[in-house]
C-alpha cells in the first residue's frame, strides 16, 4: 500500500519520511503528484485543519493520506501563534512583520518582539497527525514537546521555530540538536510513533 504524505513543508516532509521508514509502508510526497491543489487552513483547531487536509488530498488524489497540522503555543501569548504558526508574521496580533529573507525568520522575529520583557517564556509544540483512506476510514494522534523560547535564535538544523525553541531538559535549541534526536523528543516524533502503532493493527 502507498500512502501520500500530504505536506508542502520540506522540513516536515523530511521528518515524516525518516519517522515512517520504521514501518513497511511505501510513501509518496506531493512532489510525485502532477496536478497540484491548495487546501485552505481555516479551522480553529489543529485537528480540524489536519482532518480537512487529509480528506481533501485523499479524495483529490484517490489515495490514502497522512496529513498534519502543527504549531507552537506560547503561554504568555494566550497560546498564540497556535494554528496561525505558519503565517504568524502576517497576522495582525501585535502588528505584522515584514519578510526580509524568509517566512520562518519573519515568524521568529515577530515572536521574539512580542516576548520582549516577558519572564514567562514557556511554550509547547503540538502535532496533530491524521491518516485518512478514501474508504471513509480515519485515525488521528497527537504529540507535544514542552520547552521555552530562547532570547535569540541559535542553530541551523530543523526548520520553522526550531532556532528559538529550547526543549525541556536541554540547554540547546531544537535547531542545534541532530535530526535523530529531534525525532526522538519532538511533538511530530511522538504523534507519528503513536500513529504507526495504530496503523499496524489495521493495515
Ligand atoms: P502543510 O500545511 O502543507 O503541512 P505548513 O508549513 O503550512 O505545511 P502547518 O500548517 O502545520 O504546516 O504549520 C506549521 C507551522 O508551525 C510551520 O510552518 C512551522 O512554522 C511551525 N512548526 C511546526 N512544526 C515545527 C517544528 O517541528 N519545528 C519548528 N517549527 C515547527
Amino acid at each position: 500500500m502507498k500512502i501520500l504524505i500530504a505536506t508542502t513543508n520540506k522540513g516536515k516532509l523530511r521528518e515524516f519520511k525518516s519517522l515512517l521508514s520504521q514501518i513497511n509502508i511505501e510513501t509518496l510526497s506531493l512532489d510525485n503528484m502532477k496536478e497540484k491543489i491548495e487546501v485552505e487552513e481555516d479551522g480553529k483547531t489543529f485537528l480540524e485543519n489536519a482532518i480537512k487536509k487529509a480528506k481533501e488530498y485523499a479524495s483529490f488524489y484517490n489515495i490514502p493520506v497522512i496529513a498534519e497540522d502543527a504549531g507552537l503555543e506560547v503561554e504568555a501569548l494566550n497560546n498564540y501563534p497556535g494554528v496561525y504558526s505558519a503565517r504568524f508574521y502576517d497576522i495582525d496580533f501585535g502588528g505584522k512583520e515584514e519578510i526580509v529573507t524568509n517566512k520562518d525568520e519573519a515568524n521568529i522575529k515577530k515572536l521574539l518582539r512580542l516576548l520582549e520583557g516577558k519572564n514567562n517564556r514557556k511554550a509547547r509544540f503540538v502535532s496533530t497527525v491524521v491518516f485518512y483512506s478514501q474508504k471513509d476510514f480515519g485515525l488521528w494522534t497527537e504529540g507535544y514537546c514542552y520547552g521555552e523560547i530562547a532570547k535569540e535564535p541559535r542553530g541551523n538544523k530543523g526548520f520553522g521555530y526550531d532556532p528559538i525553541f529550547i526543549p525541556e531538559g536541554y540547554n540547546k535549541t531544537m535547531a542545534e540538536i541532530s535530526p535523530e534526536e529531534k525525532n526522538r523528543i519532538s511533538h511530530r516524533g511522538k504523534a507519528v510513533r503513536k500513529l504507526m502503532e495504530k496503523l499496524k493493527k489495521v493495515l
